[in-house]
């Protein structure tokens, strides 16, 4: 039986790609960098989640011949582009994706226990459900396990492996939700069953693996 519901937060509870990408190329500018992330070329540095290895893979691959910024600089404009992520959903226009609002009120009803598991930082998290529930996270979700917390960021599985060892449940009372193929390795990886909401940036990946992949949550049946 499921006990709990474990859920992905880029790409999964809403679109948020697009204002990370506005937040980054923000952050190139505003430091007098050359730096542009259009929609293709994002869509391709997503391969690498997480924002500071996204700017550390992009600068290794595609400016490779260029002066590198160390790991101190990149923290440094990461932490900014994440106060201007927060700065962009503060002002309003993301909305969940379709169905998830009805799926977690559900299942929270149904006294499902309700986690996150995510690359992105705990701030960000606030930041969605701040804009979209007008709520901290904390008054939604039970466990929130967010990438500054592991070693290891998704495909590995050690995000869902930490919502678990907090949730004190096996793989197999949870059911995850991800939008994404780097989501979904790591939480097959932790012995997760997964249901796929394929979105915006990743419709054409590879889903083997999955338990479903449907295009919404919408009427999703617990
Ligand atoms: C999402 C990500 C994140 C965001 C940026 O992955 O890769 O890195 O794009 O977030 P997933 P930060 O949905 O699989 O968790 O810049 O805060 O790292
Ligand atoms: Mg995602």
């Amino acid at each position: 039986m499921t006990k709990a519901l474990i859920f992905d937060v880029d790409g999964t509870l809403a679109e948020t790609e697009e204002a990370h990408r506005q937040a980054f190329n923000d952050t190139f500018q505003a430091n007098g960098m050359d730096w542009h992330w259009d929609v293709a070329l994002y869509g391709q540095l997503l391969k690498t989640t997480g924002g500071k290895e996204r700017m550390a893979a992009y600068q290794q691959g595609q400016r490779a011949d260029e002066p590198q910024l160390d790991q101190t600089r990149i923290e440094e404009l990461h932490l900014q582009k994440t106060k201007r992520y927060g700065a962009i959903l503060a002002e309003g226009g993301l909305s969940l994706r379709a169905g998830v609002a009805d799926l977690i009120a559900r299942a929270s009803k149904a006294g499902l226990r309700l986690a996150i598991a995510t690359t992105t930082s705990r701030p960000n998290v606030g930041a969605l459900t701040q804009c979209c529930w007008g709520k901290p996270p904390e008054e939604i979700f039970e466990v929130i396990a967010t990438g500054e917390q592991v070693q290891a960021k998704k495909p590995a599985p050690d995000l869902f492996e930490l919502a678990l060892m907090r949730l004190g449940l096996p793989a197999s009372d949870c059911l995850a939700f991800e939008d994404s193929r780097n989501g979904l390795l790591a939480a097959t990886r932790a012995g997760l069953r997964t249901i796929v909401t394929p979105g915006q940036y990743t419709g054409d990946e590879d889903f083997s693996g999955a338990e479903k992949v449907i295009p919404s949550l919408v009427g999703f049946r617990l």
